[in-house]
């Protein structure tokens, strides 16, 4: 049975919105996985250490047969083929695709934590979250999303700037 997994992507370098499109539409070619929501595409500031340009920021929902490692692998090969330099620690980034959920797994290993440990921390992840899935569940705090979001203060963390269009795929 596919699972339902939830991706955050985000951009902040060079064409944003071409890299979130050239983003999605490669996951969209992954094998057995198909993108079955996206959210708008949001522009927010910049959150963390490092001085940088704003991002555009979605999340989208796919339906996929993979397994989360194998999901998780492939994430990162396309962030490397957008030629994503990890050269500084939450730095600026051509392609960032985070796994944020897969189905209800809990997940502790050394490559993958799921749920996303700082997901319910991050305006610019929860409300395109909630713009898709404001009913589903924290798999370990059982709380709406929607609830997690209203206990944030996103006033100015996210503006709506576009639309993702959903890219066609095979069927799981
Ligand atoms: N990603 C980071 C660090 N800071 N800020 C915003 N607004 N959006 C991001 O996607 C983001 C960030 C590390 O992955
Ligand atoms: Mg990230
Ligand atoms: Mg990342």
């Amino acid at each position: 049975m596919p699972e339902r997994a939830y991706i955050a992507i985000g951009s902040n370098i060079d064409d944003r919105g071409a890299h979130l499109e050239s983003g999605i539409s490669a996951v969209a070619a992954f094998p057995n996985t198909c993108i079955t929501a996206v959210s708008s595409i949001y522009e927010t500031p910049p959150i963390g250490p490092v001085e940088q340009p704003d991002f555009l920021n979605a999340v989208f929902a796919v339906d996929t047969s993979l397994s989360p490692e194998a999901l998780l692998i492939s994430m990162l090969q396309t962030e490397k083929d957008h030629l994503r330099q990890r050269n500084i620690h939450w730095g600026p980034r051509t392609l960032d695709l985070d796994l944020l959920l897969y189905g209800e797994h809990i997940v502790e290993s050394a490559s993958l934590t799921l749920p996303h440990p700082h997901m319910n921390d991050r305006c610019f992840v929860l409300v395109p979250l909630c713009e898709i899935a404001p009913d589903r569940h924290h798999p370990l705090t059982r709380l709406a999303f929607a609830t997690h979001l209203a206990a944030l203060d996103c006033s100015g963390e996210a503006q709506a700037v576009g639309q993702l269009t959903l890219p066609a795929t095979d069927h799981v």
